[in-house]
């Protein structure tokens, strides 16, 4: 039994290792699914909102105790790393088990035995990855099926060569130089089909990404913001502190969140907008013909994710460039009694926005470009929503429909126990305590101390930090790059050697504090105060 145990680990290691490089290779050849993100996009759908938020949760805080607030960057490689180790164990597992079921009946490991283990674990995973590829469902069904009746029938093979219990020494001794042999073969096979698909697979993807970033760069109409055109601000006198973070995100840092392992990655030419429901005039709209027929707007938008804790990194800054949602629903007849737009989206994601506060707001837009490029596909390529002070919890990307319609649906997040309106909680935050950069004044030593406040499109009218629960002292702030991003705010803490908490509040336009009381991001959104300790 325990000599089976081992046996089943090992062969189940040495063919699940080759199975997942040849899904991988298929995925980046043709695009045939790579079943581990499937089986892992198709468990955290199915498993309740609560525990898949506690996961993300817990994830991000191990990267951050792990390697700091970089590392968040790095929760989808976590993630898809997870997804394939989960696929490893759970393959590896199925064949210790099939050893382990051969040597308790005392079976012959015969071929039909391995057409069975391949299509008991195979099956199920196919069901699930043709209901979320593109490709013809016949012709993955069949990859995946072959792909996992030879790695059964590969299994029954290899158990056929381990697991023989004759007890006669010479036979013992025979079959030990033909079982190393064997091994010797079966694991340069593995190797070879391992290290061949995994290397034509990744370069492959490198260069899918090369031409990806080349034909953005050759479309797009305008150097990238950042670079060229000066920000409105730039003659503010309140320069930020250093180590404050950068105030116009650059687009390679701005934070990303999605529900599938992998961004959906959209084809220009084969994206239509179809808008239907309650009009009298629906529409099919090209990507070209949104930027042509309708007047752009630019914008720049904060944008933030409802799940992050107080002071999180979820949070960035870029222009965004659309076209307003009142000038897209202008002229197609909306009918009387219709109440929202049901967007819904590439992968699955949905929302509810209400055609009363499309009418209220003529900065909704609908977004094709971020600093003046066609959105990357991380962020939503061709098209997203951006409403203003709302959390990105309400805000779709990769678009696929609009739906116009009496009725209300729930959106993707709201489903799943977020808060129904998500509206932006009034936040401020230290990003510096900056005693490298201490200087005197009059005699005294000062450290400039920075960081942001943010309020939706609230405004901040001021911002307040205090010291070891000292008196709370006010802040300069830097005019905002538009009315919905984030103010930088400046302080300069007089110097006092020793250990200090600093902590800081702010005020929204309205002249109202922040809420002060911690709560937990779920499900409205984290508040409290946030300190920073030196
Ligand atoms: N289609 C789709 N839209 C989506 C999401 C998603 O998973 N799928 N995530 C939402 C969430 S929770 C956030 S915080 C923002 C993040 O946008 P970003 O990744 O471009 O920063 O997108 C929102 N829109
Ligand atoms: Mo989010």
């Amino acid at each position: 039994m325990k000599r089976s145990l081992g046996w089943g680990l090992l062969i189940g290691l040495l063919l699940t290792v080759p199975l997942i490089a040849l899904m991988y290779l298929a995925d980046q050849l043709v695009n045939l699914p790579f079943v581990p993100f499937n089986l892992f996009d198709w468990t955290t759908r199915m498993l309740p909102g609560d525990l898949i938020t506690f996961g993300i949760d817990t994830m991000i805080s191990g990267l951050l105790l792990l390697g700091g607030t970089s590392a968040v960057g790095n929760a989808k490689a976590a993630e898809q790393m997870s997804a394939v180790l989960a696929f490893l164990t759970a393959g590896t597992l199925a064949i210790v088990v099939y050893f382990l079921v051969l040597s308790w009946r005392r079976l012959r490991p015969s071929l039909l035995s391995g057409v069975i283990l391949g299509a008991l674990v195979g099956l199920p995973l196919i069901m699930i990855s043709t209901t979320v590829t593109d490709l013809s469902p016949l012709i993955t069904f069949v990859w995946l099926l072959l792909l996992f009746l030879g790695w059964g029938v590969a299994a029954s093979w290899a158990a056929a060569h381990v697991l023989e219990s004759e007890d006669v020494s010479e036979v013992r001794s025979v079959q030990q130089v033909s079982r190393r042999q064997f091994l010797i073969r079966l694991g340069s096979g593995a190797a070879a089909i391992t290290v061949v698909s995994t290397g034509v697979g990744v370069m492959l993807s490198r260069r899918a990404a090369e031409e990806a970033t080349a034909a953005v760069t050759a479309n797009s109409h305008a150097a990238p913001e950042s670079d060229s055109v000066s920000f409105p601000n730039s003659n503010d006198p309140v320069v930020p502190a250093p180590g404050t973070r950068p105030e116009y995100t650059p687009l390679k840092d701005h934070y990303k969140v999605f529900l599938r392992t992998e961004p959906s990655l959209i084809d220009e030419s084969a994206w239509m907008l179809p808008i239907t429901g309650m009009v009298d005039k629906p529409k099919m709209l090209k990507l070209a013909e949104i930027r042509e027929q309708y007047p752009s707007r630019d914008q720049y938008v904060t944008l933030s994710c409802i799940s992050g804790r107080i002071g999180t990194s979820l949070i960035s800054t870029t222009q965004w460039s659309g076209v307003s949602a009142q000038d897209l629903l202008a002229d197609l007849g909306i009918q009387e009694g219709a109440r929202y737009l049901d967007i819904t989206c590439d992968d699955g994601f949905h929302e509810s926005v209400a055609l009363d506060l499309i009418d209220q707001d003529e900065r909704i837009m609908f977004c094709y470009d971020w600093d003046g490029q066609p959105l990357p596909k991380d962020h939503g390529f061709p098209l997203r929503i951006w409403i203003p002070d709302v959390y990105g919890m309400k805000q779709p990307k990769w678009i696929t429909g609009i739906n116009v319609t009496d009725e209300y649906r729930e959106g993707y997040w709201v489903e799943r126990n977020w808060s129904e309106t998500a509206q932006v909680k009034v936040t401020s935050v230290i990003d510096t305590v900056a005693l490298d950069a201490i200087y005197e004044n009059n005699g005294q030593q000062m450290v400039p101390v920075g960081g942001i406040a943010w309020a939706g499109d609230r405004q901040i009218s001021k911002v307040e930090l205090r010291v070891d629960d000292g008196a709370w002292q006010e802040a300069q702030l830097r005019q905002p790059l538009s009315e919905t991003t984030w103010v930088i705010w400046r302080y300069e803490w007089p110097f006092v050697a020793g250990n200090h908490t600093f902590e800081v509040r702010c005020y929204d336009g309205n002249g109202e504090l922040q809420i002060v009381e911690s709560s937990d991001q779920r499900p409205d959104g984290a508040t409290g105060i946030h300190s920073y300790d030196i």
